[in-house]
This record gives structure tokens, sequence and C-alpha cells, in this order.
């Protein structure tokens, strides 16, 4: 059968109906939105909790909802301490695999003496709860130690993705005030060596606050360490402070866990702040029940823990599960584009969860990579970051998958915590949506005056109920938060705004389009237009930029840009490529624009907002909509 003529809708098979976690979805769904605290009490019982919670939900003060208010927990106490107790304890916690080739095992033993020895280290260097770690490294074990570490005295970690340069660093250390920040001398990337310490240096001079650095051995390069501020964690893990014994603090669950910086509609990124108590129960629930955890699973979320992605479904809601997670560091494709198809033989992986940019780069290099390698292994196979094109989802499911991996396809965001829209592995699949709501949540799509429009037409996707692993706030914002996402409507009830357009089919599938505001999603990860702007205006031959998303064959989205220079400075394919590089040392490589096109003008509102829906309406040759806002 050729791919045209395949059914559009994939029926699971007998053995993933026999083996499903949850066998049936539509009675239970009814049940859990019609008795949503409840669902949610019943998930919540399935943790360790220091104190049961007064109240599942609190609305008193909607939009700032709290969930298992009165509850103590701590998320560290789920993820490794209550494993220490029963059969997990000598069961693998992580796999981890560089790129040329070095292998380390941690048990949940291990993991958990890990942990111990990084709290307290953290704690002899004055971290106190409450606190705001930065940490800003590779993709080793050290960093999920890190994280651990501070949720385990209460310490609220802030990671910054480890592909971000100086000012993406500084900017976001600034924001929270850390005092202290873990990194790692380098990393590895396609065989050469990136050297992390000399951005965190640069980072730590624009952004004073930092007093102490906790530097990671990864690769051995020759760094810069200040005498006064800088330490080995090796050297401090040798000092008797380092004890392998700590106590897991109890934090209530509305106590913060983490923030993590993500773009918005305008300026600066905004610092989402999560919880200990509703984020434990809906990561762990949502990664059990849409991916079917079972005990011995190996489990594989090929994202870096610097996203929300790697928070949530490499670190905490897979350990809270008890599986085996694997970690790789490096390059899908180095040095060869079987690397990862080898890393799934090699290890038996069960379950694999990436995006669909990964998926689209290494199906370029044709079926023989994957074919070379036995996945018989692979259960279930998981997508996010992007709306999934059909002829990659095909790809995914008939070569990765052998036709048999059904594909969970999960939309969620940084500010969600947790998937929102995804399928169980029992759900009849469409290629492309994410197909229904998760439990306990209400979606629907809404045209510009919040009403609900017909089956099948786009509009806004909303979300109409408050859920568990939702995100607090915006750090220290908490006017926007609410200004952004919420909105109230005549009967009292809130609607949380996703930025995403979106709509319903016939058979109530849920189908994302793309963002509606100046997020982009290159390569899957989230950026901001106006943070690639600042980094262009921030280079001296700049007077003004706009950056915009056009769609990219492999990326999803690639940013194109239009600069107008300062008086007397003449384009040239120098200043060209001058200034793709200079994105990328200030921001990171992946948001380094595709195209700089000079301008001598940009189109603007009459109140001076840049409208890049006009710019890019031009770029791709369509009607530039209504232009009645136009500047003269
Ligand atoms: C988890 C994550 C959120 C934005 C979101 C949407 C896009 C994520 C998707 C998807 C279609 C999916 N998105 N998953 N679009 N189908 N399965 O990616 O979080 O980085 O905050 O981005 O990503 O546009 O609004 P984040």
């Amino acid at each position: 059968m050729n791919d045209a003529a395949k059914p559009d809708i994939f029926y699971p098979s007998e053995e993933v109906l026999n083996q499903a976690n949850v066998n049936e979805y539509e009675e239970m769904y009814k049940y859990s939105v019609e008795n949503r605290e409840q669902f949610w009490a019943e998930q919540a019982e399935t943790l360790n909790w220091f104190k049961k919670w007064d109240t599942v939900l609190d609305e008193s003060n909607a939009p700032f909802y709290k969930w298992f208010d009165g509850g103590q927990i701590n998320i560290v106490h789920n993820a490794v301490d209550r494993h220490l107790e029963n059969a997990n304890r000598n069961k693998m916690a992580i796999i981890w695999e560089s790129e040329h080739g070095e292998v380390r095992n941690f048990s949940y033993n291990g993991l958990n003496r890990e942990v111990c020895k990084f709290a307290n280290v953290l704690r002899s260097m004055g971290v106190e709860k409450g606190d705001i770690v930065t940490i800003y490294m590779p993709q080793i074990p050290e960093l999920v130690f890190a994280m651990l570490a501070c949720a385990k005295i209460g310490a609220i970690h802030s990671v910054v993705y480890g592909g971000f340069s100086t000012e993406a660093l500084a900017s976001r250390i600034d924001d929270a005030h850390s005092r202290v920040l873990v990194t790692a001398d380098g990393g590895w990337r396609r065989g050469k060596q990136i050297d992390l310490k000399s951005i965190a240096n640069a980072a730590m001079e624009r952004s004073p606050s930092i007093e102490v650095c906790i530097c990671v051995k990864n690769n051995g390069l020759d760094v810069e360490m200040e005498p006064t501020r800088d330490f080995w964690l090796h050297d401090l893990f040798a000092l008797p402070i380092a004890s392998s014994k700590c106590e897991t603090v109890p934090t209530d669950a509305e106590d913060p866990l983490f923030i993590l910086y993500t773009s918005g509609t305008t300026g600066k990124p905004k610092g989402m702040l999560h919880t200990h108590g509703g984020y434990s129960v809906y990561t762990s629930t949502t990664h059990r029940m849409a991916f079917d955890i079972k005990p011995q699973d190996r489990w594989w979320c090929a994202a870096d823990p610097g996203w929300i992605t790697g928070h949530s479904y490499i670190v905490y809601g897979p350990l809270i599960n008890g599986a085996t997670i694997m970690l790789y560091e490096g390059a899908p494709n180095y040095p060869y584009p079987n690397r990862w198809w080898q890393i799934i033989e090699n290890y038996g992986i069960n379950i694999l969860y990436t995006s669909p940019t990964a998926i689209r780069g290494l199906m370029r290099f044709g079926d023989r990579w994957p074919k070379k390698h036995d996945l018989s292994s692979l259960r279930l196979l998981g997508s996010v970051g992007e709306p999934i094109n059909p002829e990659a989802w095909r790809w995914y499911h008939n070569v990765i998958g052998q036709d048999k991996c059904p594909i969970i396809d999960t939309w969620w965001q940084t500010e969600t915590g947790g998937f929102m829209v995804c399928p169980l592995p029992i759900t009849p699949l469409k290629p492309g949506s994410a197909t229904k709501p998760f439990f306990g949540n209400e979606l629907a799509v809404v045209d510009d005056d919040g009403e609900e429009v017909e089956v099948n037409e786009e509009g806004k996707l909303i979300i109409k109920n408050p859920w568990p692993g939702m995100a607090r706030t915006i750090f220290k914002d908490d006017a926007r938060y609410a200004e952004l996402y919420w909105s109230q409507r005549e009967d009292g009830s809130w609607r949380y705004l996703a930025g995403d357009s979106a709509k319903i089919d016939d058979d109530g599938y849920i189908w994302v389009i793309g963002r509606m505001d100046e997020v982009l999603k290159v390569s899957g990860y989230r950026l901001g237009t106006a943070e690639i702007e600042s980094a262009l205006v921030s280079h001296p031959k700049v007077s003004e930029a706009a950056a915009v998303g056009l769609p990219h064959e492999l990326k999803g989205n690639a940013i194109h840009t239009y600069v107008i220079l300062i008086d007397g400075v003449e384009p040239s394919k120098e200043l060209m490529l001058e200034l793709k590089t200079h994105v990328g040392n200030e921001m990171g490589k992946i948001a380094t624009p595709e195209a700089v096109e000079f301008v001598e003008a940009l189109p603007k509102t009459r109140s001076g907002k840049i409208m890049r829906r006009v710019l890019k309406a031009r770029a791709l040759g369509q009607d530039e909509g209504d232009l009645s806002t136009l500047e003269e």
C-alpha cells in the first residue's frame, strides 16, 4: 500500500489495547471534567505527602489558583526518596551517554547520593529555601543532580538552556537576582567543544549578582576560574561538607519549585513559575497515562533539560514514576545519522519522545540508517514542540515505529507544565492532530470576540479550566501574568489564552496550527521576535530591526530579519554575515537569522509598533491584509 492510500485514521493494535494503563477515554474524561477536584485528588493520592492538603483547588483569588493548598510535599521526596524504600532502589534511574561514547549509569540509590552531596554543597554556599540558583549546563547528569538538589532543600532553580549565549544568560541571571550559578567547563557538539565557562564568565560580568559559581568538569577544557568566586564541583565534593546524607525539606504544595524563562509577546523573557505540589501531580499523571509507563520501561525524551519538555518529561515526571531515563549529550547525526537508532538498539529503549524537527532532520538521511538497527524494543513514540506534518508523522510511524507504535503527539507549553492535549495509546490517531484534551481539561476555539467558532473553523485556542500543572505566575509580575493569559467572562468564569491558533474537527480532534503572537518556534525551540530584534539593535551599526518567522522545511520556521542601518553605514554582504554572527553570539546559535535584509523603513502602526504580519505577508507574496492602522 503506498502512503497516499493509507487510511487517515490509525487504530491501536490489540497488543497496545491490552496493556494500556488507561483502557477507556470517553467515560473517564466525562468523570474528570465533571468531578475535576475529585479526579485530581485521586491522582494526588498516588504521591507521598508530608501532610495532606486542606483544599484541592482554591479559586478564591482567580486567576491565581492554588492547588492542594495546606498540603506539604517535596517533588524530590517523590522523584527520588520514595524509590529508595522499595525495589526501585537498585533500579537504573539514569543512563547517560556522551557524543564521544562515554557512558555513566546511576541507580536510584546512586542518584540519591549525588543529589544529597550536591544539596549539601549548595547549602554550604549559603543557599537557603526560596533562593534562586541559576543552572547553565550541557546535557550531563550533573544538570539533573543540580536541579534535584535545589528542589530538595527548597531552593528554586532557574535553568538556562546550554545553547543560549551571553546576553540570554546574563538577562536571566539578572531578572532572577541569582547569587549562585552552576555551570560546566564545556560541552560537546558534533565533535567540537562548546566553551560554556567563557560564556558564563562574560555573563557574570554583565550581571553582578553572582557571588558563587560552581563549575563541573565535563570535557576538561582549560577555563578561566576566578579564585574568590569559582569552585570546581569535584573539589567541593572532596570536602567533608559534601556528605551523602541530606534530609529532604518539606515544602508547601504552593512553594515555588522553579522558574523557567520563556519568550513572550513583548519585551524580555518571562520567568514562568511552577510549584512543588500541583506540578508533581500533573507531570507524573500525564506521563503515566499518555505514555503507558511500565516498571521495566526505558524512557528516552530526547529534548534538553533546559526547556520545559526536559524539566517535565526528562526529569520530574519520569523519575516520579520510577522510570529508567536515557540522557544523550550530543548531535543526533554524529558521527553518522544512525546515532539515535544505535542508542535505541543498544539500550533497548521502549519509548522515544522527540520533536518534529528532529524527525524531519533524520528522515532526510533516508531509511537505510534506521533499517540497520533493531528497533523492535520501541512500543510508543512521542512528538512535541510544533505541529507535526503528515509526511514526518508517517515516516516516524512506518520506519521508526514499524507500523506498530502509536504516536503520542502532545500539545502543551512552558506555561501549562504538562500535556494539555494528547492521545492515550488507545486513541485512534489522525496524523497532525494532537487529538483530544487530557483528563480534566476543556478546550475551545474562539473568535476575536471570545465566541466559540463553528466546527472546523480556525480561531484562538483557549482553556476553560484551571489544572494542577499550570504556571502560578510570571516571576515578579503577577499583573502581567493575569493580563497576558487570562480573561474573565460575564458569568464570572475564567479563560486561559494559549497564544496558538487552532481548529476542532467533527470528531472533536484538535488541530493546532501555530502561534498567533510574536513567538517563533524554530526547530521546536521557543524564541521571541523581541529578543532577536534587541540582539540586532545591540550592534553598533544597527538602528532598527524586525524579525519574523517564515516556513522552513526542516526547522518548521526560520528567522528572517529586516534591518535599518544607522546613518552613513552602507549595506554589504560582510555586514550581513557579521550581524548573523552577532545574534548567534548574543542569544545562541539557535537564534541565528536565516536572512538579514537591509531596508530603508519598516511598516509600523501609528503608535509605532512594527507590523510583523505585513512583513511576513510581503515576504510570502501574500495579501497584506488590513493596512488601515499603517503609519503614513
Ligand atoms: C512543550 C513546548 C509552546 C508552543 C505552543 C505551540 C507549540 C508545542 C505542540 C505545539 C503543535 C504540538 N507546540 N507542542 N504545536 N503541536 N504537539 O513546546 O513548550 O516551548 O513553551 O512552546 O509550542 O505553539 O504554544 P514551549
